[in-house]
């Protein structure tokens, strides 16, 4: 596990060294799932002895990684410590062109920051070939969510060229951010179960949102979305209500809806990659549950079709129209 594959000499030499690697996982792996359950793994953080001897790294790599960490979502809540930690635990890893640094369907063994290089994300579904949906460089982040959910590989990433990663490893990746992940569950549990939309999702979806959601205040009239802006944001309302605006014939700008605690918004700009359609602007006091663009994509695929129907809604309904 330490040993990184850095002894590759070529491409070819490196993914049998990480296939090897990733065989001796699944081994492992099997042996502690006859003496745990698969459940309770993926629940209770994984205790360890914490690594005191940590890889040694310059003042401005520390900087970086914690950089590239702090935008991935699940990263949010992290305290300074934590941080701290999880940029101190991470190694770097030198990999070579073409290979696959991730596989489809494999095992999740680390989590990686591209210090330079470049990478491609494909993903095979219901047996049709391999589709790119996404590429990292600099300061890009993956590998999370096998680790997180302990889950196999949601899709294979490999090296577009010589690149040069940090590595951190599923143990160090667990004990942190479940503990940061298990205090944020709590806090919006009950929450998401007053959020009509969330009712379509199962359980454990829901569990996936509460882990990328961040929450964010406003004071009265501070406006939280404005009309003509890219989307970068969807918002679920935890309390208060919000004025939807727009101008009217005359260009006057007009209340059109008013959105209250459990509705949603700002869906319209990301489902639909147009510019915001709406100012929203906070009534009273405001506190929204947040997630940005790409998380929004990935977690509310489940019900983008009822989010679409809902939006159709807008243009017959009177009142707040959002559910
Ligand atoms: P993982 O541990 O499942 C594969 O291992 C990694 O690829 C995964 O964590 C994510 O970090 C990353 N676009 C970009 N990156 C992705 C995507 C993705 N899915 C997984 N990873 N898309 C998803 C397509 C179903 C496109 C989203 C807009
Ligand atoms: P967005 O990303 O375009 C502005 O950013 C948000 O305002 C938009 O997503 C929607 O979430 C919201 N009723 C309720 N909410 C609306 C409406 C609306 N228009 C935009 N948003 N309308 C009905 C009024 C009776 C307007 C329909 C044309």
């Amino acid at each position: 596990m330490e040993n990184l594959y850095e002894e590759a000499s070529c491409p070819q030499e490196q993914q049998a060294l990480i296939d090897k690697k990733n065989r001796a996982l699944r081994q492992q792996q099997i042996m502690r799932s006859r003496r745990t359950s698969v459940s309770a793994e993926s629940i209770t953080p994984v205790k360890r002895n914490v690594e005191k001897n940590f890889p040694p790294k310059s003042e401005s790599e520390k900087k970086f990684i914690h950089k590239c960490v702090e935008n991935n979502f699940l990263f949010k809540s992290l305290s300074e410590e934590q941080y701290d930690e999880v940029v101190n635990s991470m190694r770097q890893v030198q990999v070579k062109k073409d290979v696959e640094i991730i596989k489809q369907n494999g095992i999740g063994d680390y989590f990686y920051a591209v210090q330079s290089g470049a990478f491609d994300v494909y993903v095979a579904a219901n047996g049709n070939p391999p589709e790119k949906v996404g590429s990292y460089t600099s300061g890009g982040t993956f590998g999370e969510l096998a680790l997180m959910y302990n889950a196999p590989r949601s899709a294979t990433v490999v090296a577009t060229e010589d690149s040069v990663v940090w590595a951190l490893d599923r143990f160090t990746f667990r004990r942190i951010l479940l503990d940061s992940a298990n205090r944020k569950r709590d806090m919006y549990k009950d929450f998401l179960q007053y959020v009509p939309l969330l009712n379509f999702l199962n359980p454990q979806d829901r569990l996936r949102i509460a882990d990328a959601l961040e929450s964010v205040s406003y004071n009265v009239g501070d406006v939280v979305i404005s009309r003509g802006d890219i989307g970068e944001n969807f918002y679920i309302i935890e309390s208060g209500s919000v004025s939807i605006v727009c101008p009217d014939q005359n260009g006057a700008e007009r209340e059109i809806a008013v959105l209250n605690k459990g509705d949603y918004f700002g869906e319209l700009a990301l489902i639909n990659d147009k510019p915001r359609s709406a100012t929203v602007v906070a009534k009273t006091p405001l506190k929204c549950a947040t997630v940005g663009k790409q998380a929004f994509q990935r977690l509310f695929g489940p019900v983008v079709d009822i989010i679409r129907k809902n939006a159709f809604n807008y243009t017959k309904t009177t009142t707040t129209g959002a559910e």
